[in-house]
């Protein structure tokens, strides 16, 4: 019995270390060790043992026990460490591959000039102003001296929702809007940048919705002079020193005198090219003096108060800026041209 326990520690031992799992080694625990085991079963024999041997023989199966237990202990170690081991180096990040690259966002073109153009106008002491979209007949044309039939409305083809409310077709409303709310006794210096919208026929200068700024300076003594030095400081600002400013009498119901700006041609300063159209001039806004009937509506004493107004188109001040040549482009959201002006 003693050979039988010594051969089956020889065998435990050797199996034990031939081992690669920890799966494996526990079905070793059950062969061995286990109730229906090896070592039980030769202790069964134990019964036919005489009296002196029985304890010799318990003793050395206890060490054989202890002897395959800590043999077991022993490699489950090994093979928990190498199986975490493992386990790291599949996980590991390697450090030296390069990033996904990251998309970063950033503001829109007409975004930019705007806010460019804000940035000019608040240096001159404007405040920025903000109207509904959604407008009442009655600011975006009555309170500006066009009462209803009159055939100027036409020059804005306008979208309607009720018969009193619409899409408004210029930024000008705001204008009225602020007059009213300082209650004609405040002078007034303030530009409207927005969203506006037209029934024109979408091409490469005319959108269906547009953007624009309206500028209105009300108080004592303000000349025509005046706004021309205003233009004319803005638009060297925006374009620079070189760049000339002409303006031509023109007619808005809502000013008088009305004038439009052009600005002397980018591309061919001024000599005459297709994107001038000959003219070597381009224009990009209309202005006035504030009609004394508007005044009047929005509570001005025009016998006290005069004014300047005007009205520009940021898309077309984009276009010339950057050389576009499609306002479309500015509302397909392409993110190739739109990238490219992320750091305008
Ligand atoms: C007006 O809208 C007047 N409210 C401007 C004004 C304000 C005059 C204050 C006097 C005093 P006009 O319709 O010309 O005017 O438009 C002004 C500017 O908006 C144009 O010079 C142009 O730059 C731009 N614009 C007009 N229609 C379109 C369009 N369909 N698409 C893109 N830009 C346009």
């Amino acid at each position: 019995m003693k050979e039988q326990l010594d051969l089956l520690q020889q065998k435990a031992l050797s199996e034990i270390e031939d081992t690669h799992s920890v799966k494996e080694l526990q079905q070793l625990n059950v062969t061995y060790l286990g109730r229906k085991g090896s070592l039980t079963n030769v202790l069964r024999g134990m019964g036919q043992l005489s009296k002196e041997e029985r304890p010799v023989i318990g003793q050395l199966a206890n060490q054989v026990r202890a002897a395959i237990e800590k043999a077991m202990e022993v490699k489950q170690a090994t093979l928990e460490q190498i199986e975490l081991e493992k386990q790291l180096e599949k996980e590991t990040i390697d450090i030296t591959l390069p990033g996904r690259p990251v998309n970063i966002g950033g503001a829109h073109i007409l975004t930019s000039i705007i806010e460019e153009i804000e940035d000019i106008f608040i240096g001159l002491g404007y405040e920025v102003r903000e109207g509904p979209e959604v407008e009442t007949d009655y600011f975006n044309f009555e309170a500006l001296n066009l009462p209803k039939g009159h055939p100027a409305r036409d020059m804005q083809d306008t979208f309607y929702i009720t018969n009193e409310l619409l899409m408004r077709t210029h930024t000008s409303p705001v204008q009225a809007r602020t007059m009213q709310a300082l209650e004609g006794n405040r002078p007034v210096r303030m530009i409207c940048p927005g969203k506006v919208y037209r029934r024109d026929n979408d091409d490469a200068t005319h959108s269906h919705q547009f953007t624009q700024i309206e500028g209105l300076y009300v108080d004592k003594n303000v000349r025509m002079s005046d706004l021309k030095g205003t233009l004319n400081t803005f638009a060297k600002k925006i374009f620079g020193e070189e760049r000339e400013i002409r303006l031509r009498p023109s007619f808005f119901p809502f000013t008088e005198p009305s004038v439009e700006m052009d600005i002397s041609c980018k591309v061919c300063s001024g000599q005459g090219c297709s994107v001038c159209k000959k003219t070597g001039w381009i224009e990009i806004l209309g202005a006035g003096m504030v009609h004394p009937k508007v005044l009047t509506m929005a509570g001005y004493d025009p016998d006290v108060y005069t004014g300047f107004a005007f009205g520009m188109g940021p898309d077309r001040i984009a276009m010339l800026k950057y050389g576009i040549d499609d306002i479309r482009h500015f509302y397909k959201n392409d993110i190739r041209f739109l990238k490219q002006f992320h750091n305008a």
